[in-house]
């Protein structure tokens, strides 16, 4: 029985409580906007989206085309849903105060094209987003909105542009996912109250830094090889270098996510991934779905964050693993 996104929302609405409906109603901007991307990446190679504007972002990293088509699409639609006050973005550097008239009571953190440094070579890249609500009293939004620790997400959710376009999502009744059905338009539930498998079949981690890992990192990934004195059959390693898909992989199949602190980047002493827009929706999704999300010795939800883009490291999956993550680290305290 075919069972579309809205209709999933909308049953997943009544179990948060009267509510007036504009939940189910943001979840479905969303999704629509999904919709949106999809088309654009899967014509990404011939409709000039592709390649990079020439500019970078706030984050010093080349901007691509359909980075600003999914920033601009997003923000236009959130804005005029009447459902959002304020929009954390990856791709801007202040968080975007929603015009009082069209402002609602919610606030959504976003990476809006997460690894498009895979669209010039056609492999999988992703939107990511967390909801939260508004906190600061009056009407209108303040940019501290945005800065909200993990534990206070509403929903969180992805949509991965793989070889189909998934789209996942939870609002703490587990975790759903709807693939879309491009004969009609329509996300259908595909994956119904997925959960992490108990066995960790993969670990994912991009191996290019090992030169940079601290002790824990090493010796973790040495026990997932199998390497040293207690030697147990290695996992799999897999890496798409974009956080959607090898969690998603990791999710489906089993396996855990490593972008942990490294000495890489004097200026990135946290690693890589933004707390409020990649780890904490992800770490929501995660921990949804039976799996953990820890920042090496603690919940990756709890931080308080400070600073809209700042970074944290990210241990995320398969629970067993996280906390044997965790072990190593307290062990070398
Ligand atoms: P690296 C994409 O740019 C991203 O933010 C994540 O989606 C991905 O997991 C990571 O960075 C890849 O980074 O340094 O391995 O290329």
């Amino acid at each position: 029985m075919l069972k579309t996104i809205e209709r999933h929302i909308i049953e997943e609405e009544r179990k948060l409580g009267p509510t007036s409906g504009t939940f189910s109603n943001l979840l479905h901007d969303i999704a629509v906007a999904a919709k949106v991307i999809s088309r654009e990446v899967r014509r990404a190679g011939i409709n000039d989206i592709i390649g990079a504007t020439g500019d970078t972002n706030v984050q010093g990293e080349q901007v691509q085309k359909l980075d600003v088509f999914s920033n601009e699409l997003l923000i236009n639609m959130l804005s005029h849903s009447g459902r959002v006050c304020a929009i954390g973005s990856e791709e801007n550097a202040e968080p975007i105060i929603v015009d009082e008239r069209w402002a609602g009571k919610y606030v959504v953190n976003m990476d809006p094209l997460d690894g498009s440094g895979n669209i010039g070579v056609n492999a999988s890249i992703g939107t990511i987003f967390s909801i939260l609500p508004k906190k600061s009293d009056g009407r209108v939004a303040q940019s501290f909105d945005c800065l909200q620790a993990g534990v206070n997400q509403l929903a969180a959710g992805y949509v991965m542009y793989g070889s189909s376009t998934v789209l996942v999502y939870s609002t703490g009744f587990g975790v759903h996912g709807f693939t879309l059905d491009p004969t009609v338009g329509e996300f259908v539930l595909s994956h119904n109250l997925v959960r992490f498998p108990d066995r960790c079949k993969y670990y994912s981690v991009n191996e290019g830094n090992a030169a940079y890992w601290d002790e824990v990192t090493r010796r973790y990934i040495e026990f997932v090889k199998g390497i040293g004195d207690k030697p147990k059959r290695p996992f799999g390693h897999r890496y798409i270098g974009a956080m959607v898909a090898d969690f998603h992989r990791n999710l489906i199949d089993g396996g855990v996510f490593l972008y942990p602190k490294d000495l890489k980047d004097p200026n990135k002493p946290n690693g890589k991934l933004r707390l409020l827009v990649e780890a904490n929706p992800m770490a929501f999704l995660a921990e949804q779905a039976g799996g953990w999300a820890s920042h090496g010795t603690g919940r990756i939800m709890e931080i308080v964050p400070t600073d809209l883009h700042q970074r944290t490291p990210v241990i995320v999956g398969n629970r067993a693993e996280v906390a044997r993550y965790e072990e190593i680290a307290k062990g070398l305290q």
